[in-house]
């Protein structure tokens, strides 16, 4: 095989995003396109693509690979089989003639552009914090996602394709500033004519110049959690009986997504749960029609699971594994309240932060009860953009150990994505410890006795998905607002109480990376009140279509009597406040949020 120039034509809007460049499948599906962006990534990664080894695996969705090299007959019908996942998923039929799948691809341009070596999971299946595990212990040169985490999948749905670098955390900036740079000019690529892999054996395989190993999905993982829990301890909780005489129950979701089968080596095989314990946990390519994405409005069929036959200790994650949702009967945790809790517990509860915690950090959006628990226990607090890869430069650096994002990501520094099934086990660990101080402590308890210590920070997120106008216009309408002279220091009154708010600040979010200097500018607009109280709008930076508004307020109170209250009933004169000064209504045409958490 030779490695030979193609010539191709530059697409618009390659921009990788929060979270790398995701796109409706279709628009991958066009000629040359896909390998543009691969292209664009091998040149723009970190020294080149000559004699590196990557690490390539994804959350299984539609696009990912097609099991060409199996034989199976795609002329009459698209047919998934992924054998040892023991899954076979029909699909429509997809005429024969068109491009290769991603993870193809992938390999093709790999061969051309001199990559040594490539790890990929079998079937192509890894999650993303399994991938980052995995570039870490096996001390790759990087990596490349194929996922659009939570977004739905399927042909008429979403794809995306990610680069994480050799400490296994996202591409920083100037990484993917310069893959944007390079699609805008590319003429050719390089690519070779391999046939298509069978990515359903494990094993060393020799694919033209390249060396491409099929390895296990779940092993590398299940270990890395095995040396970060006690797993015995854990086990001991569910084997107790501190519930009036009965054992706790776990219910764990993984929305057709990529953690199903570590939901099983974890839940099943590991603390030998019953099967009944998980569900939804085949991976399939269109997450079975639903979205992949672990929150009240998602995750319905978990809540109302947990809540008719009232679990103990609900959870689920999303298409490619990072994000978590925890869920016990008539107790949601929210996000924000879960990262500060894990940090004021993980000492007691998780052998990894024996010798101590380093350092604690939140997105800029995230609410302020991480800080909260930081100042109490006289630890760095940093409040950094949306999107984890802010994270990785404290990490390497040695000065942050746990972290989150209001989003439902939830992390630490055993890798450098968040992590959604290192967030669930980590619960499961503070209810173990909390029951072995005073049996009988449900989630409910642990989150009322954090209140009582810290103080409740009233938190929501209202998402407009998919904007047709009005949405650059809102944005630009506040920070014309933010400009007048006599804008701080105004006050702004609710609209359906004689509640006001006085500003004390407002901006557009800049953050200076504390270790290389690097600036990240129009981060999010904020505004902050004189009681604490904060508002912040930011575009969205992983949809494929249309704008997506997220409009996210904050209340801190620390009044007893407020503590059990519904969030949206504290803050609703903040969120009267909010959609009155952006004009988010008038301008969007938008009456209701598409989502709210
Ligand atoms: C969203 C979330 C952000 C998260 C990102 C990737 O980004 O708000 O907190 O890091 O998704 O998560 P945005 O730009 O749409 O607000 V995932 O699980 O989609 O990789
Ligand atoms: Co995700």
């Amino acid at each position: 095989y030779e490695a030979r120039e193609v010539k191709t034509k530059v697409y618009d809007g390659q921009k990788p995003g929060t979270s790398g460049l995701r796109k409706r499948v279709k628009v991958f599906q066009q000629e040359h396109y896909t390998e543009n962006f691969v292209q664009a990534t091998l040149s723009a990664m970190p020294g080149g693509p000559e004699g590196k080894v990557l690490v390539v695996g994804g959350d299984g969705r539609y696009f990912s690979e097609r099991p060409l090299a199996r034989g199976v007959a795609i002329e009459s019908s698209y047919s998934y089989h992924c054998k040892d996942l023991n899954l076979l998923h029909e699909l429509t039929p997809r005429p024969p003639s068109q491009s290769p799948e991603a993870s193809q691809i992938i390999l093709r341009l790999s061969a051309a552009n001199g990559i040594k070596k490539i790890l990929i999971g079998e079937n192509t299946i890894l999650s993303t914090p399994a991938a980052s595990a995995l570039i870490r212990s096996l001390k790759t040169d990087g990596g490349i996602l194929l996922t659009a985490s939570h977004n739905p999948g399927g042909p008429d749905n979403d794809f995306g394709i990610k680069f994480n670098c050799d400490n296994g955390g996202p591409a920083p900036e100037d990484v993917t500033n310069k893959i944007y740079e390079i699609t805008k000019t590319i003429q050719s690529y390089k690519t070779m004519d391999l046939p298509d892999l069978d990515l359903s054996k494990k094993g060393t395989f020799t694919h033209g110049p390249l060396q491409v190993e099929i390895v296990d999905s779940v092993e590398n993982y299940v270990k890395l959690l095995s040396s970060i829990f006690d797993f015995d301890m854990i086990k001991e909780y569910l084997q107790s009986k501190p519930y009036n005489g009965k054992s706790p129950t776990v219910l764990f979701d993984a929305l057709n997504g990529v953690t199903g089968p570590y939901g099983k080596a974890i839940f099943v095989d590991l603390l030998g749960l019953p099967e009944s314990s998980i569900q939804n946990c085949v991976p399939k390519p269109d997450f079975g029609g639903s979205h992949p994405d672990p929150n009240l409005t998602y995750a319905h069929e978990l809540v109302e699971a947990v809540e008719a036959n009232k679990v103990t200790f609900g959870a689920a994650s999303d298409g490619d594994g990072d994000r978590n949702m925890i869920y016990g009967a008539g107790a949601f945790v929210t996000p924000s309240d879960s990262v500060a809790i894990i940090a004021d517990w993980a000492e007691k509860a998780i052998p990894y932060f024996k010798g101590g915690v380093k350092g604690l950090a939140r997105s800029m959006p995230t609410s302020e009860a991480i800080d909260l628990v930081a100042r109490a226990k006289g630890l760095e607090v940093f409040e950094v953009p949306t999107g984890w890869k802010f994270f990785g430069n404290l990490m390497d650096a040695g000065r942050l150990s746990i972290c989150g994002e209001e989003s439902f990501g939830t992390g630490s520094d055993h890798i450098r994505e968040k992590d959604g099934l290192w967030a669930i086990v980590a619960w499961l660990a503070i209810l173990a410890a909390a029951n072995k101080e005073k049996a009988g402590q449900d989630i409910n308890d642990i989150l009322v006795a954090h209140y009582t210590k810290y103080g409740r920070n009233f938190f929501s997120r209202y998402d407009y998905e998919e904007v047709e106008t009005g949405a650059e216009e809102v944005m630009q309408h506040l920070r014309d607002e933010f400009a007048r002279s006599d804008f701080v220091g105004s006050t702004l009154k609710a609209t359906s109480s004689d509640v006001s708010f006085t500003v004390k600040e407002a901006d557009d979010f800049s953050y200076t990376d504390p270790i290389d200097g690097s600036v990240s500018k129009n981060q999010g607009l904020y505004i902050k009140f004189t009681d604490g109280s904060r508002v912040v709008f930011r575009l969205s930076g992983t949809g494929s279509q249309g704008a997506t508004i997220r409009m996210y307020v904050e209340k801190y109170s620390n009044n007893p009597d407020e503590y059990p209250k519904p969030a949206a009933e504290g803050l609703k004169p903040l969120i009267e406040v909010a959609l009155e000064l952006s004009k988010l209504t008038e301008l969007t045409k938008r009456k209701e949020p598409t989502v709210i958490t």
